[in-house]
């Protein structure tokens, strides 16, 4: 374990414009979820925030589309998710929104402060202003054909038909999405974080600092430091966000990614009013965000950048453990095609199956590269993993524990060395599982758990108490002892990664959660300790 104090971990924000997919559990809220609760049960001091991200202009146009507000919608979509996440069990220590009033302060605060102290440039540029709407027109607002494929309806930041990143200018026949009218170009006054001011301390930051990262993420930290950083806009002319604050602000925002991630310091803020600052400018604190790999430049580069110009103590990322991306039969998952696995249709068709998908996104999720969900395999993973070795073999041992010895834990009459063979096995995976959880490799964590099932499952099918109880009650009882042994490891083992199955088994073994610390001890259930049946 690390010699930090405490963790603070982060999720990315989900914007509020619609529901949660398999893609955003499998890529971030699975794996968070899985390393929080892992630190929990080690006594860990640790902050899980997260909350809705609600400004930017796919909501404004969600908003449009649907004939309602911005409000409207954000107010929609954050029931929905924080719905799903405690649906299925990811547990935040608070999940709340942008639109919220601490938000606002703390987000408007913040770009205050960096303009008063000279950290921005202000710079005027051309933009598309659509004179019938009056109003200037973010690029997503631009439509028109696409200059790489000839597609009709390309946006003006990118064709959804080719896949071609674009700018407004590159558009054939450019016209508003708002009122179809042709826009002109005007002139607009923004502020800019001049990035390229941060290239060196962030390529010694990054680049020489934290080779430990994931490939993926320290990879694309490297291509944007190496291709040269440019000044961001950090303010937008759009009436949906955070107002800015300066002179000059007037009709504009703070751009949705310069407010967002200051969101986690406003969730923390919310939560604990009076004791938020040692999460966040402490050096004991280790402080991790869980994103997907298109996050990774906010995460790695912007957000730093602005923490770093804002001083004050602020503490930047120890790990970035950013995800590729889950794709579904085969193809992208897309919230504007409706091609998802959305969670709470999940739980309408799977009622109380939540740890069913949690296992197959843990156990195939993207972590080096994009991968596939099938149905398939979800269908394989239940059947021939979590029911065929780790159901069957907690079955097999608890059922014939109640047959023999009244549902009570047997005395270990007649050990054998294959018992103790087996069991002495167990400390090496708990110690492969703590490596894996605490590297961000969740899926070999959960292979591990899996194998002291399979071990459980070897022993039985070795042993064959139910053959041996006809003959030798005493060696039966010894079995079903070590069985037992295994059954309570299990339930410290799975208990980050399937905690609705964890909460039936300790029910079965009449248990409270079982603290890590006995994981790979012996005699967790003591001879005469009753289960329930
Ligand atoms: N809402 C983008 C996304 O969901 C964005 C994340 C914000 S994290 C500060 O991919
Ligand atoms: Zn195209």
């Amino acid at each position: 374990m690390s010699d930090f104090k405490r963790t603070l971990v982060t999720c990315a924000l989900p914007y509020a414009n619609g529901p949660v997919h398999i893609g955003h559990l499998a890529g971030v809220y699975v794996p968070a979820d899985i390393y929080v609760r892992y630190l929990r049960m080690r006594g860990n001091d640790v902050l899980f925030v997260c909350g809705s991200d609600e400004h930017g202009v796919p909501i404004t146009i969600k908003a449009k589309k649907l004939g309602c507000t911005p409000q409207d919608v954000v107010d929609k979509y954050h029931g929905i998710i924080k719905q799903a996440f405690s649906d299925f069990g990811i547990k935040f220590d608070i999940y709340s929104r942008t639109s919220s009033a601490t938000h606002r302060e703390t987000a408007s605060e913040f770009f205050k402060k960096l303009h008063d102290d000279g950290k921005f440039i202000e710079k005027e540029s051309e933009q598309y202003y659509d004179e019938e709407a009056g109003s200037f027109l973010a690029d997503r607002y631009i439509v028109g054909t696409c200059p790489k494929c000839g597609a009709e309806g390309a946006y003006g930041d990118q064709c959804e038909k080719c896949g071609s990143t674009l700018s407004p200018d590159e558009l054939i026949n450019p016209h508003s999405a708002i009122s179809g009218s042709q826009p002109v170009k005007r002139a607009t006054k923004h502020w800019y974080l001049p990035l390229d001011q941060y290239e060196s301390w962030l390529s010694e930051w990054i680049l020489d600092g934290h080779k430990e990262w994931k490939v993926n993420v320290y990879g694309q930290c490297k291509s944007w430091i190496d291709g040269g950083l440019q000044p961001r806009a950090v303010s937008r002319d759009l009436d949906w966000g955070v107002p800015v604050p300066v002179e000059g602000g007037e009709g504009k925002v703070l751009y949705v990614w310069f407010d967002a991630p200051i969101g986690y310091i406003s969730n923390t803020k919310e939560l604990l009013p009076n004791d938020w600052e040692k999460w966040w400018k402490s050096e004991d604190t280790k402080l991790v965000h869980f994103i997907g790999k298109d996050n990774i430049v906010f995460h790695c580069i912007v957000f730093p950048a602005m923490l770093k110009a804002y001083g004050d103590g602020y503490i930047l990322p120890e790990n970035v453990p950013a995800n590729e991306f889950l794709n579904l039969e085969g193809d992208k998952i897309s919230t504007s095609k409706n091609w998802a696995v959305w969670l709470h249709e999940y739980l309408q068709e799977f009622p109380s199956q939540q740890d069913i998908l949690r296992y197959v996104l843990c156990a195939n999720a993207p972590e080096t590269k994009d991968n596939d969900f099938t149905w398939k395999d979800f269908q394989t993973r239940n059947n021939s993993e979590l029911v065929a070795i780790f159901g069957n073999f907690v079955n097999r041992a608890v059922v014939l524990t109640h047959k023999y010895f009244g549902g009570v834990v047997p005395q270990n009459l007649k050990p054998e060395d294959v018992d103790s063979e087996t069991l002495a096995q167990i400390p090496q995976i708990k110690k492969d599982l703590e490596y894996y959880i605490e590297n961000y490799k969740f899926r070999e964590a959960l292979k591990e758990a899996m194998n002291l099932a399979r071990l459980g499952n070897k022993y039985l099918t070795d042993t064959e108490p139910w053959k041996v109880a006809k003959s030798d009650m005493d060696r039966t009882a010894s079995i079903l002892y070590t069985s037992l042994q295994i059954c309570a490891n299990l339930a410290i083992a799975f208990a980050p990664f399937l905690p609705f199955s964890t909460e039936k088994l300790n029910r079965i073994l009449n248990v409270e959660q079982l603290p890590w610390d006995l994981f790979a001890t012996e005699d967790i259930l003591k001879s005469g300790h009753s289960l329930n049946p």
